[in-house]
């Protein structure tokens, strides 16, 4: 996609991209797919509060968060449009189980419909985001489209519903962000190639749980706070939007790291982010874009699900900030 030029349209650039790999056939459909369920919900998050209350509260999901109307209505969006494509399983946050889509269908989808739930209402920036693998389940194995590791996904995305709509993917050759055309009601092609810069001095962490965190992340943004006297040797800023997506998308643009570690909270041992359908696309587009992403010790796209709403630390960004993390941790890189 990098030869194409900006400001084309979505659909232009996938046929593009399945001309140049006709394995890409079934992707593209998907991605597709996403692509226009998450323009119904941008539609619907653009009206705000003349759309009703977007924050209604209604059932608990599989984890027991408390559903917003914005969580529902997303989750139905994608689950339709994915309906429609060739899909035979989704794993969604807002859905217990597996979801069975269409039976032996080549390819499945991890899905968070809706992220960042506590922006919902408020008129703050939330996201989808969605990670596709082969089907590979069986009888003997029904979770088996979702138990591998994040280096079997065959494109990610993230769709980012901000001041502006804008979808971030990647097909396994580098990362592109196209923003929504509202006035045409599709994507366009506005950063062929998303590079992130190796070192940066922004970090993004939740400061306010920093007595629970593990200790390598309590001694890294110690060492942060010192600023230029500090063995880190420059000053930092600090930005957290409570929004993975909104997060993800300042790193690709400009630097960065953001952390949500494990910690001593009930519950929290493996942090608040979970790897399938959270972590490991933000992983498989950062690492696309020439940054890292580990859970402290190993690379996240290594990392292999025991089951669909699992959690992991999560610290991507830049690649630079990664490895100095990563020293804490005590590893070598
Ligand atoms: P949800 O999927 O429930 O929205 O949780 C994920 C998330 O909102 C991320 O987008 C964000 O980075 C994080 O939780 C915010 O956590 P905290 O409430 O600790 O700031
Ligand atoms: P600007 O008018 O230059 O944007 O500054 C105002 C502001 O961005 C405000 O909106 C924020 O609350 C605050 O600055 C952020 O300050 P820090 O950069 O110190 O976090």
């Amino acid at each position: 996609m990098e030869s194409l030029e900006i400001g084309s349209r979505l659909d232009a650039c996938l046929a593009a991209a399945v001309a140049a790999d006709a394995g890409l056939a079934d992707v593209a459909k998907v991605v597709a797919a996403c692509a226009a369920a998450a323009i119904e919900v941008s539609t619907v998050i653009g009206r705000g509060a003349l759309a009703g209350d977007l924050a209604a509260q209604g059932e608990q999901n599989s984890d027991g968060d408390v559903q917003k109307f914005l969580d529902v209505f997303a989750h139905e969006r994608f689950t339709e449009a994915l309906r429609g494509a060739p899909v035979a399983e989704v794993a969604s946050e807002e859905a217990e189980g597996v979801m069975l889509l269409n039976a032996g269908a080549p390819l499945s989808v991890a899905i968070d419909p809706l992220d960042g739930s506590s922006n919902i209402g408020v008129n703050m920036a939330v996201g989808s985001i969605f990670g596709i693998r082969p089907t590979a389940s069986s009888p003997e194995n029904p979770l088996g489209s979702f138990t591998g590791p994040g280096t079997l996904q065959l494109a990610a995305g993230f769709v980012t519903y901000g001041p502006a709509t804008s979808l971030v993917l990647t097909l396994g050759q580098g990362t592109q962000t196209f923003t929504l055309d509202r006035a045409e009601g599709g994507f366009r092609l506005t950063h062929p190639r998303m590079e992130v810069v190796a070192s940066a001095k922004e970090y993004a962490i939740n400061a306010s749980n920093a007595r629970h965190w593990d200790p390598p992340v309590k001694a890294y943004i110690e060492d942060c706070l010192r600023g230029a006297e500090g063995p880190l040797d420059k000053d930092f800023n600090m930005r957290w939007l409570g929004s993975l997506v909104s997060d993800a998308q300042r790193v690709l643009l400009r630097g960065g790291v953001f952390l949500y570690p494990g910690d001593g909270r009930k519950g929290y041992a493996q942090g608040r982010l979970r790897l399938l359908y959270e972590a490991a696309p933000i992983a498989f587009l950062m690492e696309q874009a020439g940054a890292g992403a580990i859970d402290g010790e190993r690379r996240i796209l290594d990392i292999c699900a025991t089951g669909i709403h699992e959690r992991v630390p999560l610290i991507f960004g830049s690649a630079d900030e990664v490895a100095c993390v990563a020293k804490y941790y005590g590893g070598r890189n």
